[in-house]
């Protein structure tokens, strides 16, 4: 060896030992460098490779992991038998005994279903939430008593006072009213929603006539989304008792309803019912026929919110209430649209009946 580097050796042996160190560390990464290698992750940003972790105990003492197979939620047309989880969901401003009554009388499973209201901050609301307190009340000590209750209290400020069902109907005010109740029926679903939820149910308020067996009957179509038809009672001129057609938000599209679309700015909406906006398309309301088969099922491209029955797998894959123009459609129109472009393809039932309060 160079007799220089061996003074420096025996003169300097931690220097030596450092230096010694360093030329190893230095080949270590220049050889072998997939040991030290960081990753990229998706961001682009590198992240040093996992050591190989012990597998975490699947109990951990307390419960602090809970664990969900999604693919085990099902939701069939053997809802009944198999207790699939039901969420009735109601945005409610006004309360009706008739209407609670018919939940209670369901003969689905109740320890199977789940209760969802959203209650606007109104006076209005506050009156149709004392009633809905005292009316959970009574039922959730009893016999008939559902899995679980939720009331969420609106937290928009727009919505509309107390309306006359005139008022409400008036097509001026329909973009701003239909925002509003899709934005309350969006917070709902988000907010209820459960790992274990099979099937939605959307209810209003004031159906206050529906059959014990509405939720074996509607599943039992086993579709992603079928809506009932809503019809209404009422006393004609000669002082007789008869029905009409009351929700007109279910319907097949219509060429000239298309054209209709095409020529609107793309902030505006079409809704349905209206002779200032005539659309042609085919309501289900007028497929009625009660000589007919009450489960003919027919194909849909708008669905009313009144009794809309919808997988919950629809919801989680996000099919929403648009509260804005979609498709020149809003709310459970624009869900209808929305879903459809989802891949899934809503249905109606023009000859099941539900029937609305009369005002
Ligand atoms: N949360 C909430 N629910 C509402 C509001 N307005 C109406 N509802 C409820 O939403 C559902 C449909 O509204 P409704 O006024 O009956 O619509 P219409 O029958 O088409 O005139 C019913 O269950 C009402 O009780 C509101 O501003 N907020
Ligand atoms: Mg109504």
């Amino acid at each position: 060896m160079n007799p220089k580097a061996l003074h420096f050796i025996r003169n300097r042996p931690v220097s030596t030992i450092a230096l010694a160190i360093t030329f190893m560390t230095i080949i270590y990464v220049f050889f072998f460098p997939d040991s030290q290698t960081k990753h990229q992750n998706k961001f682009g940003s590198s992240v040093r490779p996992r050591k190989a972790q012990k597998p975490i105990p699947r109990d951990l003492p307390g419960n602090h992991i809970q664990r969900f197979q999604m693919n085990n939620v099902k939701a069939s047309a053997q809802a009944a038998q198999n207790k699939e989880k039901v969420l009735i969901l109601t945005p409610l401003a006004r309360f009706y005994d008739e209407y609670w009554a018919n939940l209670v009388a369901l003969s689905y499973p109740h320890s199977a279903i789940e209760l969802g209201f959203i209650v606007p901050r109104t006076k209005e609301g506050d009156i149709a939430l004392a009633s809905l307190d005292k009316a959970i009340k009574l039922t959730q000590s009893s016999a008939d008593k559902f899995a679980k209750i939720t009331i969420l209290r609106q937290d928009n400020t727009d919505t509309l006072e107390s309306q006359s069902e005139q008022d409400r109907h008036d097509l001026k005010v329909q973009k701003q009213r239909r925002s509003a109740m899709a934005v309350a029926r969006n917070s709902l679903v988000f907010t209820t929603i459960s790992h274990d939820t099979s099937w939605v149910l959307w209810l209003d308020s004031d159906i206050i006539e529906s059959p014990a067996t509405l939720l074996q009957d509607m599943t039992l179509h086993n579709k992603d989304i079928i809506v009932a038809n809503c019809f209404q009672r009422y006393i004609d001129d000669q002082g007789v008792e008869s029905t009409r057609a009351y929700d007109f938000n279910s319907w097949q599209e219509s060429e000239i309803g298309l054209e209709l679309a095409a020529s609107l700015p793309e902030e505006e909406i079409i809704v349905e019912g209206y002779n200032e906006m005539a659309t042609y398309r085919a309501l289900m309301a007028y497929m009625n026929n009660p000589n007919e088969d009450k489960h003919i099922e027919v194909p849909l491209d708008g669905v009313g919110g009144t009794a809309l029955l919808v997988k919950a797998e629809v919801h989680r894959d996000g099919a929403m209430f648009p509260p804005f123009s979609f498709y020149h459609l809003i709310e459970t129109e624009g869900f209808a649209k929305m879903a459809k472009r989802l891949g899934y393809q809503p249905y109606g039932l023009p000859n099941y009946l539900v029937y609305h309060y009369n005002e």
